[in-house]
């Protein structure tokens, strides 16, 4: 039988809207440093986030926009450098404040840690970007709310496959049948739905207009009591931001 005992989270998109004006600038910050005179426009990066990860993603823009790239002898040596230098750019963003959190997710970390609900994180991002995020918008104590922060390379494939949200209920040794997923992507979700997880899906720029059949209910935001979402999909009754009772319901549905 379900039983509600923890709440899993992607971070890119659901936790804060990370894409636009951080991962995207940390990455053109890296190719200006590099001397590589590409420059990822918010369109071009729209189309890009079509792969996870930043390297398979800087892999992807080689092969499919850069045909006539002098190519390295060594290029998965020269991804990872630029993605080294990409992080570190990220990280100083962060660490500005200049990334907040979306709305009701700091209200909504709060209600479940205080009803029992454990929290886990499953996310393709590098694991540093997510602790250094909390830390800039909830305090350093904050990374240690989650029982588990599955991020990046720990897993061979990242979404959509479903690796990193297995790596996560393995972890924490829960079962899909345990646990709510919070996702803002079509590859999010694929990747949650995969691993046999209920998940709302929280829309952002980038990902209105995704296919999110499966999702138990989409929205535009968590919202809050004075700041309502909007339901896009699903049935949230007479409720008007999610919170711990909305969560419970939708996942015994
Ligand atoms: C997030 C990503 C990540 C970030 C960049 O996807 O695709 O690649 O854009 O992070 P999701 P890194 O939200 O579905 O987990 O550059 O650290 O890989
Ligand atoms: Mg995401």
């Amino acid at each position: 039988m379900k039983k509600l005992k923890a709440l899993l989270f992607d971070v890119d998109g659901t936790v804060s809207d990370t894409e636009r004006d951080g991962h995207r600038v940390a990455f053109n910050q890296a190719f200006s440093e590099a001397g590589l005179g590409w420059h990822w426009s918010i369109e071009t990066y729209g189309r890009l986030l079509e792969v996870t990860g930043g390297k398979e993603r800087i892999r992807h823009f080689i092969d499919t926009f850069q045909p006539a790239f002098d190519l390295p002898a060594d290029l998965g040596g020269f991804i990872r450098k630029l993605h080294q230098t990409k992080t570190r750019h990220y990280l100083a963003l962060l660490e500005s404040a200049a990334i907040p959190l979306r709305p009701g997710v700091e209200r909504l970390l709060k209600e479940a840690r205080a009803s029992g609900l454990r929290l886990g994180i499953a996310t393709t991002t590098t694991p540093a970007n997510v602790t250094t995020l909390l830390t800039a918008t909830l305090g350093a104590e904050s990374v240690s709310w989650f029982d588990v922060i599955a991020a990046g390379d720990v897993v061979a494939n990242k979404k959509p496959a479903p690796d990193i949200f297995r790596y996560a209920l393995e972890k924490m040794k829960l079962t899909a049948d345990d646990c709510l997923a919070f996702e803002d992507s079509e590859n999010g979700l694929q990747s949650s739905l995969g691993a046999g997880l209920t998940t709302v899906v929280t829309v952002n720029g980038y990902t209105l207009g995704q296919d999110f059949n499966g999702a138990v209910i989409v929205l535009d935001q968590l919202g809050e009591p004075d700041a309502a979402f909007t339901v896009l999909a699903g049935n949230a009754s007479d409720a008007t931001y999610v919170d711990i009772a909305l969560i419970k319901r939708l996942f015994e549905t």
